[in-house]
């Protein structure tokens, strides 16, 4: 819809013309990449979720029948709905229906509560909210009951499963009514989520054209053919397991998706033995906890040819570690929701793939490596990484003011991230510019929570910062000051306080610690680096 391509700065024409001509873009849409795949092998498998096979025939269907559905119920081309699904078939029939319609899925995460959700849904005007009736233990159509008071514009409340004083997805009118013709390929699919590191997360807009590239170019790499069994263990809506290639990379090569409820090895690796999974994808510490699991498993995990890791840093020594643990080959991950993807090449050598975080996915993505003042770096030295390319967005969604900052004028992306380039392409990350917490994988943005935790009454000031972890790579700390006079709560105190404002709880502190006065820059500004730095021991809680 032109209406909403407005509501972000996109490539300018000659970069659209050449990432046509160069034939990234191929004027496809996910709804016609699913019709043309159900009509060339109908009878084979999609989807698999426990004991439900769905077919490319049957999700096609369930996707047209669903369109019918929402439509019936108003949802028009355009529209936002914000999806909270799990991984389970319904993501799937919910996302490919929007697909279709034009009416553009925001993707929240299931550990997403209020604060994410009520937010997701004000600030993208969303008509809709589809969520699981529980997940974890937590009841969604209490948080939805309390979301809808909260976000005026939104009109329906979706659920899969019991709906409580809500709408069954599966009540939704199921006949064939005329659609409208659907979105073009240049027009928006989808807002997916910014890690963040401002205080309320950035919607980033992708486009049909630039996502069925990503997944394309991540196919050739990853191998993925109609013989792939992915497994999706990680949350089904993050940008890593949805494309890189993740579950619609394999859709979009006619593959089997099977859909893990949880990512432990406990659930997955009777998964992996049952279905013959090829190709999974995780974040360190869960690779590190599935190595270990791995030796004495009585589960058959020789089909796993590819283990992909991402999402965090993964170390030389934890990726030496994962070598030897499967059959697989180790395949280093490092990506962004915003676009640009990197690969260790199945092929590289073993030094390459412990080593380094892979090299970009497209020809056409260009890096730039720069100093504090923007000017390139001498080759081989760390600097901030900065991209521009065929998937990579030109701006965020209705936030004109951040992206000045967040992209340089000839439109390259500010990644936040530190890299050095080897010799050979590929990319080492080195650290982060960004203040922003990779908890395992898990971004959380340093500002978001300062904020939270600047509401409550004892805390004068506050600020959070990343502290080493042995397992997850990164833990939040949060460094307070008490008011005058004030006692601050002590670190169970300060996390309940915060989920009862509605945070996700990946977001709460691990660590809270009291102090008197914040270390400063020789300016007077704050200085995290020091605060980053392990605290004496026996300081705060
Ligand atoms: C270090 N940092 C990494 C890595 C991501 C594929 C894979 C991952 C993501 C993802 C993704 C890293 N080593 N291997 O979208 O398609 C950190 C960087 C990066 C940020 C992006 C995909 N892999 N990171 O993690 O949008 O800081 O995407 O800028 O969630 O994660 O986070 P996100």
């Amino acid at each position: 819809t032109p209406g909403e391509s407005a509501a972000a700065p996109t490539w300018p024409a000659e970069f659209a013309a050449r990432y046509r001509a160069a034939g990234w873009w191929r004027g496809e849409t996910f709804g016609a990449m699913l019709r043309d795949r159900a009509a060339a092998h109908p009878k084979r498998i999609a989807l698999t979720a426990g004991d439900r096979h769905l077919t490319y025939a049957a999700l096609d269907e369930a996707a047209d029948r669903m369109a019918a559905g929402l439509l019936a119920l108003g949802i028009a081309p355009g529209d936002r709905v914000v999806v909270q699904l799990p991984n389970v078939p319904e993501f799937f029939e919910v996302i490919f229906a929007l697909f279709r319609i034009g009416a553009l899925p925001v993707f929240a995460l299931p550990a997403h509560r209020e604060a994410e959700i009520s937010y997701f849904c004000s600030f993208t005007e969303a008509v809709a909210y589809v969520i699981p009736a529980t997940w974890e233990g937590y009841d969604h159509r209490a948080l939805a009951t309390r979301v809808l008071a909260a976000a005026p514009t939104l009109r329906h409340v979706l659920v899969a499963g019991e709906p409580g004083g809500h709408t069954a997805l599966g009540a939704v009118p199921r006949d064939p009514v005329a659609t409208p013709p659907g979105p073009n390929p240049e027009d928006l699919a989808f807002l997916q989520l910014s890690g963040g590191s401002t205080g309320v997360p950035k919607l980033i807009p992708r486009t049909h054209d630039d996502y069925l590239y990503s997944l394309r170019g991540s196919n050739e790499i990853c191998g993925v053919s109609a013989d792939t069994v992915y497994l999706c263990a990680l949350p089904a809506a993050h940008n890593f397991p949805l494309s890189s290639p993740g579950t619609l990379g394999t859709l979009y090569a006619g593959g089997r998706v099977v859909l893990s409820p949880r990512p432990d090895p406990d659930t997955a690796f009777p998964l992996i033995a049952r279905e013959r999974v090829t190709l999974t994808a995780l974040v360190p510490p869960l690779a590190l906890a599935w190595a270990e699991a791995a030796a004495g498993t009585p589960h058959d995990l020789g089909t796993l040819r590819v283990l992909q890791v991402g999402g965090a840093k993964l170390s030389r020594e934890a990726a030496t570690r994962l070598l030897p643990a499967f059959g697989a080959t180790l395949q280093q991950v490092f990506g962004m929701a915003e676009g640009l993807v990197n690969y260790t090449r199945l092929d590289d050598p073993e030094e390459l793939i412990v080593s380094t975080q892979g090299r970009p996915l497209s020809p056409d993505d260009e890096l730039r490596i720069v100093d504090e003042e923007g000017r390139p770096v001498p080759p081989g030295a760390p600097g901030h990484l900065l991209t521009r390319g065929p998937y990579t967005i030109r701006g965020y969604w209705r936030a004109p003011e951040h992206n000045a900052r967040a992209f340089t004028p000839d439109g390259f992306y500010r990644t936040g991230d530190l890299v050095r380039l080897t010799p050979t392409g590929h990319l080492v990350v080195t650290g982060r510019a960004k203040d922003q917490i990779n908890r395992g994988g898990e971004k959380v943005a340093a500002e978001e929570i300062e904020n939270h935790l600047l509401a409550h009454p004892a805390v004068h000031d506050a600020e959070v910062v990343a502290q080493p972890d042995p397992y997850l790579g990164e833990r939040i700390c949060a460094y307070l000051i008490a008011r005058q006079g004030a006692e601050l709560p002590g670190r169970a105190a300060v996390r309940a306080w915060l989920r009862a404002r509605g945070l996700a709880e990946y977001k709460l502190p691990d660590l809270v610690r009291a102090v008197t006065a914040f270390p400063t820059t020789g300016v007077g500004k704050v200085s995290k680096r020091h605060l980053r730095e392990p605290a004496p021991p026996g300081a705060g809680s």
